[in-house]
């Protein structure tokens, strides 16, 4: 099969009827056949749209979602969350990985997510050696992403201290040691996994881990084109102590440096100056706007607006996986912008007053830029990733195709999403995935293991 009939298909001009999208045996999409005929016994889908990358992922923590909501005897913060996320950290061997990062990838799959970007650090064992294989622990998880289908772009981590200044690393964060040369390294050894399916950029964990001078050295060594993420700004404290080390905030620094530009993802970007918000916006980077975890763990809100209004970029993503819906996402990240605000209807622009769509086109266009693949639009040459809806869900029975991504956003919690191909290979079919009893199942046995630490 290498077309599909859609009724109402949702490319890069908006929605459009009648509309057969072609693809090739690359699984790229290779025509996009306006007013077509149905041809006698062709099937007919009616909402057809871009699937969506996830950008930003740390895929072991989907096996500690739900495990650290209980409140301690101290006032819970984002640090000691942190505490309880590094001791699972310590325990996930590569079995374990590559079992729980299939089954986070068919969970994504599932609610309409078709690439995900992998901000990687479990290099090392348990004890801090590393592996026989040093790439083992990043191959175990684009392992997992060709064993669901879902596109990946694997973001190596470079995290070589524990806090500005150089501070030496904690021994519990002794398996994310990593210096330059180690990450280039990694970088080198994955080149061979890179093809339609899999990309391979870099990432400075956050300015408390890499120095900007390794930063500097890093983007000098990687190869060109290549994504670049890193984690900025989120909480306060890390502004507050990046003040205290520079003399400048974290984004103002990292601007500074000249390095940004639109390769780049900054993740969460929670706390910014209004200077920081022009700034980056300017950069043309992709700011990586994670809502669900960011409520989770009580970071504070991105300054939507004032961002929009300067042009920037943004996508979503699932971080720590307390969800994996890019629906959830997308509503949190518009609510929490009227709770903030106390108003309504906050993501839109002149040019586009539907809240639905603004985000989702936004996230689409932010996603696919974050990842360094050719994804995100129903257009010649990016990959046959779609979403197929479920045309006999009530919410959708009758709907007119401007109300459909308000509708699917904003009206109730059942996943709409039917069918998924990546690369125009069908791997989720009335909302179930291909391998997924298997894939499950390892992950149960994996869990079993997990849940008695
Ligand atoms: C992480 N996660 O690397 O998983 C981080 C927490 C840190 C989020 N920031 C650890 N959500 O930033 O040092
Ligand atoms: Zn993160």
């Amino acid at each position: 099969m290498n077309s599909l009939y859609a009724r109402h298909a949702y490319l890069p001009q908006g929605w459009s009827e009648n509309v057969r999208l072609h693809w090739n045996a690359h699984g790229d999409l290779s025509g996009i056949e306006l007013h077509a005929q149905v041809r006698p016994g062709e099937p007919q889908e009616n909402f057809v749209l871009p699937g969506m990358s996830n950008l930003h992922s740390h895929a072991f923590q989907r096996a500690m979602a739900g495990m650290t909501e209980s409140a301690g005897e101290s006032k819970d913060s984002f640090w000691t969350w942190r505490d309880l996320m590094y001791r699972y950290a310590l325990h996930i061997t590569p079995e374990q990985i590559q079992a729980i990062a299939a089954q986070l990838y068919v969970e994504c799959l599932r609610h309409g997510y078709t690439a995900v970007c992998e901000f990687h650090y479990l290099h090392r064992a348990g004890d801090g050696a590393w592996y026989v294989n040093p790439a083992e622990m990043a191959q175990r998880i684009i392992a997992a992403a060709a064993q669901s289908g879902i596109g990946m772009t694997m973001l190596p981590v470079l995290y070589s201290y524990a806090d500005f200044g150089g501070q030496a690393l904690r021994h519990d964060q002794r398996r994310f040691a990593s210096d330059v040369q180690e990450i280039m390294k990694l970088v080198q050894a994955l080149e061979s996994a890179r093809n339609a399916q899999v990309e391979i950029g870099v990432a400075p964990h956050s300015l408390r881990a890499a120095s900007i001078e390794q930063i500097r050295a890093l983007h000098a060594a990687l190869p060109v084109g290549r994504p670049i993420h890193i984690h900025i700004a989120e909480q306060q404290k890390e502004v507050e102590a990046c003040l205290a080390a520079t003399g400048k905030r974290p984004v103002e620094l990292l601007l500074e440096s000249g390095l940004v530009d639109s390769r780049w993802c900054l993740v969460h970007a929670t706390h910014l100056h209004p200077s920081e918000v022009q700034g980056l916006a300017v950069s043309g980077a992709v700011a990586g706007i994670c809502s669900t975890t960011e409520g989770n763990l009580g970071d504070g809100f991105f300054d939507l607006p004032d961002y929009i209004a300067a042009g920037g970029r943004f996508g979503i993503g699932s971080d720590s996986h307390v969800s994996h819906s890019p629906i959830e996402e997308l509503r949190w990240l518009e609510y929490g912008q009227r709770l903030r605000l106390q108003g309504r209807n906050i993501a839109s622009t002149s040019g586009q007053r539907q809240v639905g769509d603004f985000l989702w086109q936004s996230a689409l266009q932010g996603g696919a830029q974050a990842s360094g693949r050719k994804i995100g639009q129903l257009a010649s040459g990016c990959r046959a990733d779609l979403l197929v809806l479920d045309e006999n869900h009530p919410n959708l029975d009758g709907v007119a195709s401007r109300d459909l991504l308000n509708t699917w956003i904003f009206a109730g919690n059942d996943n709409l999403v039917r069918d998924v191909y990546v690369g125009g290979q069908r791997v989720v079919q009335d909302g179930r995935h291909i391998h997924q009893a298997q894939i499950q199942a390892a992950y149960g046995h994996c869990m079993r293991t997990l849940r008695a630490l």
